[in-house]
């Protein structure tokens, strides 16, 4: 298939080699791994290339491993203090800039405006920070008396060796009423911050998870893995889990607190909506406390109401199932009337997703119920079996870089593994349909002939818009102005330019509106100065 553009037709292949071409030999060679076209085989899906380094000299659009700690896992927690052990720009810069919304409720203990940092300076990284950063600890607890305080690491700290993993436990002992605990999340420490979700999640399982065994009301109760509340969307999602009657024991981590992790081992049942940055987090929910895990995506109308029909197939009470169906059969219409309106607007339309390590692909919903197409999309730090599923973890590679990252050893626990459902209802669920422990990613939802490229960088990014001209560009800041001045609408999707929540059924008309104001604003046409379109101006002097 030829992908479609306004200005020339170029093959999957053409545009490959296009955005090849200004590469030196070596480069290409390893950008052409990253860079797939999609065969669309019904039997296998193609091997892409992930998860390794960035290039040296190749502006990337990834971040970092503390960005992925600090930042998107620990992040969205509202009564833990996130101190930052390092210079004041890597506080200053993490600092309410991701669009974590969250609601302190009746306690309002929220320490999320607050920016907690050690303030580094030269003599610290001569003489060791532990000293200046027990003060830090000392001091945080003194003002507020959290109930938790977390340490992160900064790239100059693991440079000189500072113990910061000590340094909490002495200071956790000191308390008696605190957990201070630590994050080895140096931003050089993997090769994006999908290594740091990891570092977080890790310690989140050791030092919180399982410590809260007071049972919690709710007869339907579930955990909510990979879900951010990026602007308001875990609200939605709540609203509408509510409204069905499940409960929410735990969102890893979006709207938050601590007790929420705390009693994450009490749910009866995992949904994965991020799978990059949790999975194993339901695998070791499963492993510790017999809690089984199944793929969500509450991102488009229609995900919504299927996620919802799984959980309801899982816990496979009728009254559960009827109320679910109730649910969706009120939230559609408002639903089906905004498609009856804004489709024959954007039918036909195309998309290019890069985004984070889910989002590419969970979008992807949303443009197809608008009747979009996604000619182009990727992640950036996705690993493979975010593009191809889980089936090629086995046969993953394991290199320098994945093995810096600490893989814990978790056990079934002594008295509190107790399997939720038995082999047979396992098996009986799963011949009926219900999938556990899958993700099949996302090139099997690519058309054949789209390009489905991993870490696009800066210059690609620009060669493929140029190329294709896609009526809209998805991406992050870092991207938005040099698209927009190529004249292509950019929606930003990972902080939702200030708009949202896109989750759910209200986010997704919240989400039609936007992608119609964007892909029809007629501004775009005026792209081009007067100057550039007739370069000789006629004039007359005035004396004439
Ligand atoms: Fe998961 Fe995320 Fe994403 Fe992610 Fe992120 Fe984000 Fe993202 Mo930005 S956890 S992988 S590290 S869904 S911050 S809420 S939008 S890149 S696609």
């Amino acid at each position: 298939m030829a992908i479609q553009n306004k200005s020339a037709q170029w093959t999957p292949a053409e545009v490959k080699e296009e955005m090849l071409k200004k590469y030196p030999p070596k480069v290409a060679r390893k950008r052409a791994s990253s860079i797939l076209i999609n065969e669309a085989l019904s039997n296998t899906t193609p091997e892409i290339q992930a998860n390794v380094r960035t290039i040296p000299g190749i502006i990337t659009m990834r971040g970092c491993t503390y960005a992925g700690c600090k930042g998107v896992i620990m992040g969205p927690t509202r009564d833990v203090v996130n101190l930052v052990h390092g210079p004041i720009g890597c506080s200053f810069y993490a600092w309410l800039t991701r669009r974590n919304q969250t609601d302190p409720g009746e306690t309002g203990e929220n320490y999320m405006p607050y920016c907690f940092s050690t303030d580094m300076q030269d003599s610290d990284i001569i003489f060791g920070g532990e000293k200046k950063l027990k003060a830090a600890i000392q001091e945080a607890y003194d003002l507020f008396h959290p109930k938790g305080i977390a340490v992160f690491a900064t790239c100059p700290v693991g440079l000189i060796g500072d113990d910061i993993h000590a340094v909490a436990k002495e200071m956790k002992e000191k308390f008696g009423d605190c957990n201070v605990f630590a994050f080895s999340c140096e931003g050089y420490k993997g090769v994006s911050q999908s290594a740091g979700h990891h570092i977080a999640n890790n310690q989140i399982f050791k030092h919180l998870v399982g410590t809260n065994d007071e049972k919690k009301p709710g007869e339907y109760k579930i955990n909510l893995l990979g879900e951010y509340n990026i602007g308001g969307d875990g609200f939605e999602i709540d609203r509408i889990l509510k409204l069905c009657g499940i409960s929410n024991i735990a969102t890893f981590s979006g709207n938050s607190s601590y007790d929420q992790f705390a009693s994450a081992h009490t749910a009866d049942l995992s949904c994965v909506m991020c799978h990059r940055s949790i999975n194993y987090v339901a695998d070791m929910l499963e492993t510790k406390f017999g809690i089984p895990w199944i793929k969500v995506n509450f991102i488009g109308a229609a995900a919504t109401a299927k996620s919802l029909r799984k959980i309801g197939q899982y816990f496979g009470d009728k009254a559960l199932i009827d109320r679910i169906e109730a649910v969706i059969a009120a939230e559609m219409p408002a639903v089906k009337a905004a498609i009856d309106v804004i489709k024959p607007r954007t039918q036909g339309k195309t998309a290019m997703l890069f985004v984070g390590g889910s989002r590419a692909h969970h979008y992807m919903e949303l443009f197809g119920e608008l009747g979009m197409k996604t000619v182009s999309t990727g992640y950036e730090f996705g690993h493979r079996d975010d593009y191809e599923g889980r089936e090629v973890i086995p046969n993953l590679k394991v290199d320098a870089d994945s093995r810096n990252i600490e893989e814990i050893e978790v056990e079934a626990d002594p008295k509190r593994y107790a399997p939720r459902k038995s082999a047979e209802e396992l098996k009986s669920l799963e011949e009926a349909g219900l999938e556990f422990k899958d993700y099949k990613g996302l090139i099997p939802d690519m058309d054949k002939g789209t390009l489905v490229i991993d870490d696009l960088n800066q210059y690609e990014a620009e060669k493929l818009v140029e190329l294709i001209k896609p009526d809209l560009f998805c991406a992050g800041i870092k991207e938005k102005y040099s698209i927009q001045k190529l004249g292509i609408p950019m929606k930003q999707l990972h902080s939702y330019d200030y708009g949202g929540p896109y989750a759910g059924f209200k986010g997704a008309v919240n989400f039609y509106k936007e992608i119609d104001r964007l892909v029809n604003s007629k501004v775009w046409g005026y792209m081009k100065a007067p100057w550039q379109e007739n370069p000789e101006l006629s004039a007359t002097y005035v004396w004439e």
